[in-house]
Protein backbone atom coordinates (compact mmCIF):
# COMPACT_ATOMS: atom_id res chain seq x y z
CA UNK A 1 0.00 0.00 0.00
CA UNK A 2 1.36 3.26 -0.84
CA UNK A 3 -0.19 6.71 0.76
CA UNK A 4 -0.71 9.22 -2.57
CA UNK A 5 -2.58 11.86 -0.98
CA UNK A 6 -3.38 13.16 2.76
CA UNK A 7 -5.85 15.79 3.48
CA UNK A 8 -5.88 18.11 6.25
CA UNK A 9 -9.46 19.70 7.20
CA UNK A 10 -9.64 22.20 10.53
CA UNK A 11 -12.75 22.07 11.58
CA UNK A 12 -14.64 23.83 14.69
CA UNK A 13 -17.49 22.73 16.20
CA UNK A 14 -19.10 23.86 19.32
CA UNK A 15 -20.26 21.43 21.68
CA UNK A 16 -23.99 21.53 23.37
CA UNK A 17 -22.71 22.65 27.09
CA UNK A 18 -19.09 23.55 28.13
CA UNK A 19 -16.97 21.23 29.10
CA UNK A 20 -14.50 22.27 32.42
CA UNK A 21 -11.75 20.46 33.87
CA UNK A 22 -9.21 21.11 37.28
CA UNK A 23 -6.97 22.66 33.58
CA UNK A 24 -10.21 24.88 32.36
CA UNK A 25 -13.03 25.39 30.42
CA UNK A 26 -14.19 24.84 26.54
CA UNK A 27 -17.08 24.96 23.73
CA UNK A 28 -15.57 25.10 21.31
CA UNK A 29 -14.24 22.55 19.53
CA UNK A 30 -11.15 22.88 16.96
CA UNK A 31 -9.54 20.14 15.42
CA UNK A 32 -8.53 18.58 12.62
CA UNK A 33 -9.68 15.60 10.13
CA UNK A 34 -7.23 13.59 8.22
CA UNK A 35 -8.29 11.91 4.97
CA UNK A 36 -5.21 9.53 3.48
CA UNK A 37 -6.11 8.23 -0.02
CA UNK A 38 -3.50 5.10 -1.60
CA UNK A 39 -2.45 4.04 -5.03
CA UNK A 40 -6.02 2.53 -5.38
CA UNK A 41 -8.15 5.05 -4.64
CA UNK A 42 -9.10 3.62 -1.10
CA UNK A 43 -9.88 6.39 1.05
CA UNK A 44 -9.54 6.30 5.05
CA UNK A 45 -9.94 9.14 8.13
CA UNK A 46 -8.26 9.83 11.47
CA UNK A 47 -9.55 12.91 13.53
CA UNK A 48 -6.65 14.85 15.01
CA UNK A 49 -7.58 15.29 18.93
CA UNK A 50 -5.33 18.07 19.98
CA UNK A 51 -7.61 21.21 21.75
CA UNK A 52 -6.46 24.84 20.28
CA UNK A 53 -4.12 24.85 24.01
CA UNK A 54 -1.52 23.26 25.30
CA UNK A 55 -3.32 22.44 28.85
CA UNK A 56 -3.54 18.47 28.74
CA UNK A 57 -0.41 17.73 26.58
CA UNK A 58 1.77 20.33 25.15
CA UNK A 59 0.28 19.92 22.03
CA UNK A 60 -2.16 22.34 19.96
CA UNK A 61 -4.23 22.05 17.24
CA UNK A 62 -1.99 24.30 14.87
CA UNK A 63 1.42 22.27 16.34
CA UNK A 64 -0.11 19.02 15.58
CA UNK A 65 -0.84 20.41 11.77
CA UNK A 66 2.40 21.91 11.68
CA UNK A 67 4.54 18.37 12.53
CA UNK A 68 2.06 16.69 10.16
CA UNK A 69 2.56 19.11 7.24
CA UNK A 70 6.08 19.09 7.65
CA UNK A 71 7.34 16.39 9.56
CA UNK A 72 4.92 13.42 9.21
CA UNK A 73 3.69 13.42 5.84
CA UNK A 74 7.13 14.00 4.07
CA UNK A 75 7.91 10.55 5.42
CA UNK A 76 5.32 8.52 3.58
CA UNK A 77 6.69 9.76 0.60
CA UNK A 78 7.33 6.66 -2.14
CA UNK A 79 7.25 4.27 1.11
CA UNK A 80 5.51 0.87 0.29
CA UNK A 81 3.92 -0.53 3.60
CA UNK A 82 2.48 -3.79 3.83
CA UNK A 83 0.67 -3.08 7.35
CA UNK A 84 -0.41 0.17 9.08
CA UNK A 85 1.83 -1.07 12.14
CA UNK A 86 4.60 0.01 9.99
CA UNK A 87 3.70 3.54 10.38
CA UNK A 88 4.94 4.24 14.32
CA UNK A 89 8.36 2.91 13.02
CA UNK A 90 7.73 5.68 10.23
CA UNK A 91 7.48 8.22 12.26
CA UNK A 92 9.85 6.70 14.76
CA UNK A 93 12.55 9.83 14.47
CA UNK A 94 10.32 12.73 15.27
CA UNK A 95 9.83 13.07 18.82
CA UNK A 96 6.63 12.57 20.85
CA UNK A 97 4.04 14.81 18.88
CA UNK A 98 1.41 11.99 19.57
CA UNK A 99 -1.43 13.43 18.37
CA UNK A 100 -0.51 14.35 15.30
CA UNK A 101 1.39 10.60 14.87
CA UNK A 102 -2.02 9.12 15.59
CA UNK A 103 -4.02 11.50 13.71
CA UNK A 104 -2.22 10.40 10.40
CA UNK A 105 -1.78 6.89 11.84
CA UNK A 106 -5.22 5.93 12.07
CA UNK A 107 -6.49 7.49 8.91
CA UNK A 108 -3.55 4.33 7.41
CA UNK A 109 -5.36 2.07 9.44
CA UNK A 110 -8.85 3.05 8.27
CA UNK A 111 -7.73 2.90 4.74
CA UNK A 112 -6.08 -0.53 5.27
CA UNK A 113 -9.31 -2.09 6.71
CA UNK A 114 -11.11 -0.73 3.58
CA UNK A 115 -8.52 -2.30 1.19
CA UNK A 116 -8.66 -5.69 3.35
CA UNK A 117 -12.82 -5.03 3.24
CA UNK A 118 -12.67 -6.02 7.27
CA UNK A 119 -14.14 -4.05 10.08
CA UNK A 120 -11.16 -1.55 11.77
CA UNK A 121 -11.97 -3.67 14.99
CA UNK A 122 -11.29 -7.21 13.12
CA UNK A 123 -7.91 -5.49 12.04
CA UNK A 124 -7.36 -5.11 15.09
CA UNK A 125 -8.20 -8.30 16.56
CA UNK A 126 -11.20 -6.77 18.51
CA UNK A 127 -13.44 -9.90 20.13
CA UNK A 128 -16.39 -7.55 21.20
CA UNK A 129 -19.16 -6.99 19.69
CA UNK A 130 -20.76 -4.69 22.28
CA UNK A 131 -18.87 -2.43 24.11
CA UNK A 132 -20.02 -1.29 27.93
CA UNK A 133 -20.01 3.03 28.43
CA UNK A 134 -19.33 5.32 30.79
CA UNK A 135 -19.79 9.03 30.60
CA UNK A 136 -17.37 11.42 31.78
CA UNK A 137 -19.24 14.95 33.63
CA UNK A 138 -17.14 17.85 33.35
CA UNK A 139 -17.13 20.45 36.66
CA UNK A 140 -20.83 21.93 36.89
CA UNK A 141 -21.48 25.51 38.11
CA UNK A 142 -23.49 23.74 41.43
CA UNK A 143 -23.74 20.77 43.11
CA UNK A 144 -27.40 20.56 41.77
CA UNK A 145 -26.45 20.53 38.42
CA UNK A 146 -23.90 17.79 38.77
CA UNK A 147 -26.11 15.71 40.44
CA UNK A 148 -29.28 16.84 37.61
CA UNK A 149 -26.13 15.43 34.94
CA UNK A 150 -25.70 12.25 37.11
CA UNK A 151 -29.48 11.21 37.21
CA UNK A 152 -29.96 11.73 33.60
CA UNK A 153 -26.73 9.94 32.46
CA UNK A 154 -28.10 7.08 34.72
CA UNK A 155 -31.29 7.34 32.97
CA UNK A 156 -29.63 7.43 29.48
CA UNK A 157 -28.00 3.90 30.66
CA UNK A 158 -24.42 4.58 30.79
CA UNK A 159 -22.50 2.21 33.25
CA UNK A 160 -20.67 4.16 35.12
CA UNK A 161 -20.22 8.01 36.27
CA UNK A 162 -16.87 10.11 36.04
CA UNK A 163 -16.62 13.39 37.35
CA UNK A 164 -14.09 16.31 37.36
CA UNK A 165 -12.37 16.95 40.94
CA UNK A 166 -9.83 19.99 42.00
CA UNK A 167 -8.70 21.52 44.78
CA UNK A 168 -11.62 23.03 46.51
CA UNK A 169 -13.93 21.12 44.65
CA UNK A 170 -13.15 17.63 45.76
CA UNK A 171 -13.88 15.93 49.19
CA UNK A 172 -17.62 18.30 49.93
CA UNK A 173 -18.37 17.98 45.78
CA UNK A 174 -18.15 13.74 45.92
CA UNK A 175 -20.07 13.68 49.25
CA UNK A 176 -22.74 15.33 48.03
CA UNK A 177 -23.06 12.96 45.35
CA UNK A 178 -22.92 9.68 47.47
CA UNK A 179 -25.62 11.38 49.55
CA UNK A 180 -27.95 11.53 46.27
CA UNK A 181 -26.35 8.11 44.90
CA UNK A 182 -25.19 6.00 47.76
CA UNK A 183 -24.19 3.10 45.20
CA UNK A 184 -23.27 3.85 41.96
CA UNK A 185 -20.26 3.18 39.75
CA UNK A 186 -18.20 6.20 40.07
CA UNK A 187 -14.76 7.63 39.55
CA UNK A 188 -13.14 11.14 40.11
CA UNK A 189 -10.75 12.04 37.40
CA UNK A 190 -8.36 15.16 38.87
CA UNK A 191 -6.10 15.71 35.79
CA UNK A 192 -3.43 16.16 37.53
CA UNK A 193 -4.37 18.66 39.83
CA UNK A 194 -2.69 17.80 43.61
CA UNK A 195 0.86 16.67 44.95
CA UNK A 196 1.90 14.45 47.53
CA UNK A 197 1.33 17.33 49.89
CA UNK A 198 -1.91 16.73 49.67
CA UNK A 199 -1.76 13.05 51.01
CA UNK A 200 -4.08 13.41 54.00
CA UNK A 201 -6.49 14.94 51.63
CA UNK A 202 -6.01 12.28 49.00
CA UNK A 203 -6.52 9.99 51.67
CA UNK A 204 -10.15 11.13 52.07
CA UNK A 205 -11.11 9.96 48.34
CA UNK A 206 -11.11 6.22 50.27
CA UNK A 207 -14.44 7.33 52.38
CA UNK A 208 -16.61 7.24 48.81
CA UNK A 209 -15.99 3.74 47.61
CA UNK A 210 -14.63 4.77 43.90
CA UNK A 211 -13.74 2.34 41.25
CA UNK A 212 -10.17 4.63 41.09
CA UNK A 213 -9.29 8.20 40.49
CA UNK A 214 -7.98 9.16 37.78
CA UNK A 215 -3.96 10.98 37.14
CA UNK A 216 -4.36 12.64 40.77
CA UNK A 217 -0.73 13.98 40.06
CA UNK A 218 1.94 15.37 37.92
CA UNK A 219 1.32 15.09 34.05
CA UNK A 220 4.98 13.51 33.89
CA UNK A 221 4.94 11.43 37.22
CA UNK A 222 5.00 7.92 38.00
CA UNK A 223 7.05 7.96 41.11
CA UNK A 224 4.93 10.10 43.04
CA UNK A 225 2.18 8.21 41.93
CA UNK A 226 3.66 4.54 43.12
CA UNK A 227 4.05 6.17 46.68
CA UNK A 228 0.18 7.43 46.54
CA UNK A 229 -1.15 4.57 45.86
CA UNK A 230 0.52 2.69 48.50
CA UNK A 231 -1.26 4.63 50.63
CA UNK A 232 -4.90 4.63 49.17
CA UNK A 233 -7.37 1.65 48.70
CA UNK A 234 -8.48 3.51 46.08
CA UNK A 235 -6.88 2.46 42.70
CA UNK A 236 -5.53 4.93 40.78
CA UNK A 237 -5.71 5.23 37.33
CA UNK A 238 -3.24 6.95 34.99
CA UNK A 239 -4.06 9.58 31.90
CA UNK A 240 -1.79 12.13 31.21
CA UNK A 241 1.55 10.15 32.32
CA UNK A 242 1.22 6.43 30.19
CA UNK A 243 2.95 7.87 26.24
CA UNK A 244 3.65 4.63 25.82
CA UNK A 245 3.77 0.56 25.91
CA UNK A 246 7.54 1.44 27.85
CA UNK A 247 5.25 4.35 30.47
CA UNK A 248 2.79 1.35 31.23
CA UNK A 249 5.68 -1.80 31.55
CA UNK A 250 7.36 1.03 33.82
CA UNK A 251 4.85 2.59 35.87
CA UNK A 252 3.21 -1.35 36.22
CA UNK A 253 6.67 -2.70 37.59
CA UNK A 254 6.38 0.88 40.24
CA UNK A 255 3.08 -0.12 41.25
CA UNK A 256 2.21 3.37 40.66
CA UNK A 257 -1.56 2.03 39.36
CA UNK A 258 -4.03 -0.38 39.12
CA UNK A 259 -5.83 0.64 36.32
CA UNK A 260 -4.96 2.51 32.95
CA UNK A 261 -6.50 5.55 30.42
CA UNK A 262 -5.47 4.48 26.83
CA UNK A 263 -6.21 7.67 24.69
CA UNK A 264 -5.32 6.75 20.89
CA UNK A 265 -4.28 10.52 20.66
CA UNK A 266 -2.41 10.78 23.62
CA UNK A 267 0.40 7.48 22.77
CA UNK A 268 0.63 7.96 19.28
CA UNK A 269 -1.62 5.55 17.47
CA UNK A 270 -3.18 2.67 17.53
CA UNK A 271 -0.65 0.28 17.33
CA UNK A 272 1.03 1.62 20.76
CA UNK A 273 -2.55 1.60 22.16
CA UNK A 274 -2.80 -1.70 21.22
CA UNK A 275 0.37 -2.72 22.41
CA UNK A 276 -0.41 -0.76 25.89
CA UNK A 277 -3.40 -2.88 26.09
CA UNK A 278 -1.15 -5.91 25.60
CA UNK A 279 1.11 -5.31 28.40
CA UNK A 280 -1.49 -4.12 30.43
CA UNK A 281 -3.27 -7.43 29.90
CA UNK A 282 -0.58 -9.59 30.63
CA UNK A 283 0.34 -7.95 34.13
CA UNK A 284 -3.31 -8.40 35.15
CA UNK A 285 -4.35 -4.61 34.80
CA UNK A 286 -7.51 -3.85 33.17
CA UNK A 287 -8.02 -0.65 30.76
CA UNK A 288 -10.65 1.33 29.31
CA UNK A 289 -10.72 3.64 26.55
CA UNK A 290 -10.22 7.35 27.17
CA UNK A 291 -12.18 10.75 25.49
CA UNK A 292 -10.96 13.68 24.14
CA UNK A 293 -14.32 14.81 23.08
CA UNK A 294 -13.88 13.69 19.92
CA UNK A 295 -16.36 14.18 16.91
CA UNK A 296 -17.33 11.06 15.04
CA UNK A 297 -14.27 10.14 12.88
CA UNK A 298 -12.69 9.77 16.48
CA UNK A 299 -15.12 8.27 18.31
CA UNK A 300 -15.27 5.53 15.69
CA UNK A 301 -11.72 5.12 16.30
CA UNK A 302 -11.95 4.87 20.00
CA UNK A 303 -14.58 2.26 19.37
CA UNK A 304 -12.70 -0.19 17.56
CA UNK A 305 -10.15 -0.32 19.97
CA UNK A 306 -12.80 -0.80 22.81
CA UNK A 307 -13.77 -3.99 21.22
CA UNK A 308 -9.84 -5.54 22.44
CA UNK A 309 -10.87 -8.28 25.01
CA UNK A 310 -8.54 -5.85 28.17
CA UNK A 311 -11.08 -3.33 27.41
CA UNK A 312 -12.84 -4.58 30.87
CA UNK A 313 -13.85 -1.38 32.50
CA UNK A 314 -17.04 1.32 30.55
CA UNK A 315 -14.41 4.33 28.30
CA UNK A 316 -15.33 7.53 28.42
CA UNK A 317 -16.89 6.92 24.55
CA UNK A 318 -20.46 8.47 25.10
CA UNK A 319 -22.77 8.87 22.59
CA UNK A 320 -22.43 11.41 20.06
CA UNK A 321 -25.97 13.46 21.27
CA UNK A 322 -23.78 13.90 24.84
CA UNK A 323 -21.77 16.54 22.77
CA UNK A 324 -23.02 17.91 19.40
CA UNK A 325 -26.19 18.75 18.39
CA UNK A 326 -25.29 16.88 14.84
CA UNK A 327 -21.88 14.68 14.61
CA UNK A 328 -20.20 14.68 11.50
CA UNK A 329 -20.68 10.60 10.89
CA UNK A 330 -24.20 9.06 9.41
CA UNK A 331 -24.97 7.09 11.69
CA UNK A 332 -24.38 9.01 14.68
CA UNK A 333 -23.00 6.93 17.69
CA UNK A 334 -26.53 5.67 19.91
CA UNK A 335 -25.87 4.22 23.13
CA UNK A 336 -28.46 1.54 23.71
CA UNK A 337 -28.64 0.34 27.74
CA UNK A 338 -25.21 1.05 28.52
CA UNK A 339 -23.90 -0.35 25.17
CA UNK A 340 -22.75 0.56 21.84
CA UNK A 341 -22.58 -1.96 18.90
CA UNK A 342 -19.24 -2.19 17.18
CA UNK A 343 -19.80 -1.54 13.38
CA UNK A 344 -19.01 -3.92 11.36
CA UNK A 345 -18.88 -2.61 8.06
CA UNK A 346 -15.21 -1.89 6.37
CA UNK A 347 -12.84 0.16 8.14
CA UNK A 348 -14.57 2.66 10.63
CA UNK A 349 -17.53 1.39 9.33
CA UNK A 350 -19.52 4.57 9.20
CA UNK A 351 -19.84 7.37 6.25
CA UNK A 352 -18.44 11.26 7.10
CA UNK A 353 -21.84 13.00 6.34
CA UNK A 354 -19.59 16.00 4.11
CA UNK A 355 -22.53 18.42 4.00
CA UNK A 356 -21.52 18.77 7.28
CA UNK A 357 -18.17 18.61 7.50
CA UNK A 358 -18.29 21.38 4.72
CA UNK A 359 -20.02 23.70 7.27
CA UNK A 360 -17.64 23.04 10.47
CA UNK A 361 -14.44 23.33 8.29
CA UNK A 362 -12.29 26.62 8.30
CA UNK A 363 -9.54 25.66 6.40
CA UNK A 364 -8.25 22.21 4.12
CA UNK A 365 -4.54 21.87 3.46
CA UNK A 366 -3.91 18.95 0.68
CA UNK A 367 -0.72 17.17 0.31
CA UNK A 368 0.12 15.13 -3.19
CA UNK A 369 3.07 12.72 -2.14
O1 LIG B 1 -8.74 13.67 31.30
O2 LIG B 1 -10.00 12.26 30.37
C1 LIG B 1 -9.60 13.42 30.46
C2 LIG B 1 -11.66 15.72 28.22
C3 LIG B 1 -10.68 16.58 27.79
C4 LIG B 1 -9.39 16.39 28.22
C5 LIG B 1 -9.07 15.39 29.12
C6 LIG B 1 -10.05 14.52 29.56
C7 LIG B 1 -11.37 14.71 29.12
C8 LIG B 1 -12.50 13.91 29.57
C9 LIG B 1 -13.68 13.81 28.64
O3 LIG B 1 -12.57 13.41 30.66
C10 LIG B 1 -13.75 12.52 27.90
C11 LIG B 1 -14.79 12.55 26.81
O4 LIG B 1 -15.98 12.55 27.10
O5 LIG B 1 -14.40 12.58 25.62
MG1 LIG C 1 -8.29 11.97 32.38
Amino acid sequence: MEIRNVTIRELEMTMKQPFATSFGSMQARHFTIVEVTDEHGNRGYGEGVAFPAPFYTEETTQTSIHVMRDFLIPLLKGKRISHPDEIRDLFMPIRKNNMAKAAIECAVWDCYAKREDVSLSAALGGTKKKIGTGISIGLQPTASELNERIAASLAAGYERIKVKVKPGRDIGLLAEIREAFPDIPLMADANSAYSLDDLDLLKEFDRFSLLMIEQPLGADDIVDHAVLQKELDTPICLDESILSADDARKAIGLGSCRVVNIKIGRVGGLTEAREIHDVCQAARIPVWCGGMLEAGVGRAHNIALTSLPNFTLPGDTAGSSNYWHHDIIIPEVTVDHGEITVPEGPGIGCEIDWPEVERRTIRVTELNL
